[in-house]
């Protein structure tokens, strides 16, 4: 449990969904309770992302959280991140470890069961399963898992920390826990209520 540490909540940020820049919801997140944060980014370019990346570790270094890079190793290597989470389509989990190293934090994306057990033989700190439920954050055509499925994904990977991840929020959010997820990462439920996002890190730190 080495990569999440018994942290529950596992907040992402969203640009277009919070209206601030990644530093500044490093500092919102932190301020509900966050202490690992994923920074995720679909549209800008490398060097923008690169330069939002460096602004919010400097954050994260000062109030001290664990910063996670979605998708591009060369920026978390780059900026010496404390890890990065893959999806199917990125760098393979075993490149990006040879890249990274041994205390990096290496997350990876699966969608089903199959993709789970996968997984769980490569050298990653944690499996994240997704979506739970329907979501409109992130346009896929992965159908929901649902928390049966998570019921079985938990009982197939034994003790590899397992990330939850899709239209979790504060009244799901139990019921995944219990399905057997280890934590959960959330995006629209922590920004879709401008000025409440601290607020809602807390509730969720309350609730799970
Ligand atoms: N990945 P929300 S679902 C980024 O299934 C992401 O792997 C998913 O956002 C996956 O908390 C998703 O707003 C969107 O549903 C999560």
């Amino acid at each position: 449990m080495r990569a999440l540490e018994g942290r529950r909540v596992y907040p992402i940020t969203d640009r277009h969904l919070s209206g601030h820049a990644h530093a500044e919801q490093i500092a919102i997140l932190s301020e509900g309770g966050a202490t690992l944060i994923q920074l995720r980014e679909k549209s800008y370019s490398p060097a923008e992302f690169y330069e939002e990346t460096e602004a919010a570790l400097r954050v994260a270094r000062e109030i001290g959280v664990a910063l996670i890079v979605n998708d591009r190793v060369d920026i978390a290597l780059a900026l010496n991140a404390d890890g990065v989470h893959l999806g199917q389509d990125d760098l393979p989990p075993v490149a990006a470890r040879r890249l990274l190293g041994p205390s990096a934090i290496i997350g990876f994306s699966t969608h089903n069961l199959q993709q789970a057990q996968l997984a769980a033989q490569m050298p990653v700190d944690y499996v994240a399963i997704g979506p739970i439920f329907t979501t409109t954050t992130k346009s896929s055509s992965n159908p929901a898992v649902g928390l049966k499925n998570l019921s079985l994904v938990r009982q197939a990977l034994r003790d590899m920390p397992l990330v939850a991840i899709g239209g979790i929020t504060r009244e799901n959010i139990d019921l995944v826990i219990n399905a057997g997820a280890d934590a959960v990462a959330i995006i629209s439920d922590i920004w879709t209520s401008i000025n409440q996002s601290s607020h809602r890190i807390q509730q969720l730190l309350k609730y799970s």
